[in-house]
């Protein structure tokens, strides 16, 4: 057994680790993992006793060194390599006060284990191939997840559904990269045709294609792990807050009759369509000599501009034209205070609003009544679902997808270049292509190329 400290192991890897699986605090029952080499050895010096079954679970009264007893608990034995890190694995169901907690945990140090660091056991799991790097990362994203299409999501990419995508990727390049290969390695084998590498032409532009859509996606993806941002805009007292308060169905935000009353962004969370929403209530956007009510209209114009949908809050009776600007194609405009518009008026002001170069749908409301709210809500959960909420494809949900895929997609486009005029150069550029997709995959070695140029052309060498 190894002793706390002590310098056996060198390499981090093999060495025994444990940690609290659940949350820290009072509960009913506490999970503690232990993994590495010593695994079984640590279990049976804590039981007294043979390893129990495979896979299944068995109570057994937890002793210290000394024989003093530390808990009953449900113990479980999951032998590597068919464990979640695929090393040795022990967990130890015990009561879940702080003190069975420290007990045994004071235990494992002393039987020479030390504390598991923040993802080290799905790192092992990574590192022994139990999963890619995509699909860590949906294990991490499920762990996180808060809201129904964030669980989703994460579940899928969990499951290997992002794997699945660039797998397809990965062949497509290697099909192309063995045809070009053919091209510069046999340039006089009669089997090779001369235009050999103008057939990998017709597959590049499709695999092209696919990569271009998914970065076209890759919104959605993002979306969904990380929320949708949503500002409310528009001139002092028009009644943003007011309907800020109206769609959180509490008072967030203080409504009052003076203009210029929010100055700093209030912030409400809440799901819709499955993902979770960020609504931000912003500062009345006008000139102002006041130094905070300035800082306001800034912080609220940075807000607006960042956000994924703008909600244009104007009051028919006055100036709206620098909120109606700030709109972009497909934000809403609000009509607030419908309560006090008769018909005519209403009719009236339909021009005014408008915008002959940018299509925005316009609501009538009321935060004063309710009025209009329904038809609003109904809107804004089409809206979301329609441009963030999950497809049925697997997609890119982070920055460092993209980018993978941005370096794969513009390997591709100069591989496609470069066909007709140097094959050799097109190789390299399916190389950085193949490169960009093994890092997607948190990958190093790119060495299947060759056997598959082999297999795939019956050389005969
Ligand atoms: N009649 C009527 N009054 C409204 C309506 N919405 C808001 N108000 C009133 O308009 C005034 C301003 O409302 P707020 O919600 O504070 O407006 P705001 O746009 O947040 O204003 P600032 O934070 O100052 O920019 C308050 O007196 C509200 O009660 C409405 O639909 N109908
Ligand atoms: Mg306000």
């Amino acid at each position: 057994m190894r002793k706390r400290n002590s310098n056996m192991d060198k390499t981090a890897n093999t060495h025994t680790i444990f940690a609290l699986a659940t949350a820290s605090g009072r509960a009913g029952v506490a999970v503690l993992r232990i993994s590495g080499p010593e695994a079984g050895a640590v279990l049976k010096a804590l039981t007294g006793r043979a390893l129990p079954t495979v896979r299944t679970a068995r109570l057994r009264v937890l002793k210290d060194a000394n024989g003093g007893r530390l808990d009953e608990a449900l113990v479980l034995w999951f032998p590597g390599p068919a464990s979640f890190t695929g090393e040795d694995m022990v967990e130890l169901h015990t009561h879940g006060s702080t003190a069975v907690i420290e007990a045994v945990s004071g235990a494992l140090y002393a039987l020479g284990l030390r504390q598991a660091q923040a993802g080290e056991f799905t790192r092992r799991a990574f590192e022994n191939g139990r999963l890619d790097l995509t699909e860590a990362e949906g294990l991490a994203d499920l762990i996180d997840a808060e809201s129904e299409g964030q669980r989703r999501q994460a579940l899928r990419q969990m499951r290997g559904g992002l794997r699945d995508v660039y797998e397809g990727w990965r062949t497509q390049i290697l099909d192309a990269l063995a045809m070009v290969e053919g091209e510069i390695d046999f340039p006089d084998e009669g089997d090779v045709p001369d235009e050999l590498a103008h057939r990998a032409e017709a597959g590049l532009a499709a695999l092209a294609e696919e990569l271009d859509a998914a970065l076209a996606g890759s919104n959605r993806g993002e979306r969904v792990r990380s929320g949708v941002d949503i500002a409310i805009i528009g001139a002092p007292n028009a009644g943003k807050s007011s309907i800020l308060n109206r769609l959180a169905r509490r008072d967030a935000a203080i409504v009052s009759a003076e203009a210029g009353t929010t100055r700093d962004i209030v912030e409400v969370h809440m799901h819709i369509a499955g993902l979770p929403v960020r609504f931000s209530d912003t500062a009345g956007l006008r000139e102002t000599d006041n130094a905070i009510e300035a800082e306001g209209v800034k912080r609220a114009k940075l807000r607006a501009h960042d956000a994924d949908l703008r909600l244009g809050v104007v009051d028919l009776t006055s100036d709206n034209k620098e909120v109606l600007d700030t709109l972009t194609a497909g934000d809403f405009v609000l009509c607030n205070k419908a309560d006090l518009m008769s018909g005519a008026a209403r009719a009236a002001s339909v021009g005014s609003v408008e915008n002959q170069n940018v299509s925005r749908e316009t609501f009538y409301v009321s935060a004063e009544t309710g009025a209009g709210f329904d038809v609003l809500e109904a809107a804004l959960e089409q809206e979301i679902k329609s441009r963030f909420a999950l497809t049925e494809q697997a997609g890119l949900t982070r920055t460092r997808h993209v980018e993978c895929v941005r370096s794969a997609l513009s390997a591709t486009h100069n591989a496609v270049n470069n066909l007709s005029v140097a094959p050799e150069l097109a190789g390299a550029d399916l190389r950085l292509a193949l490169h960009a997709i093994k890092e997607l995959a948190g990958e190093a070695d790119i060495e299947a190329v060759l056997d598959r140029v082999f297999s795939k052309f019956c050389i005969g060498k």
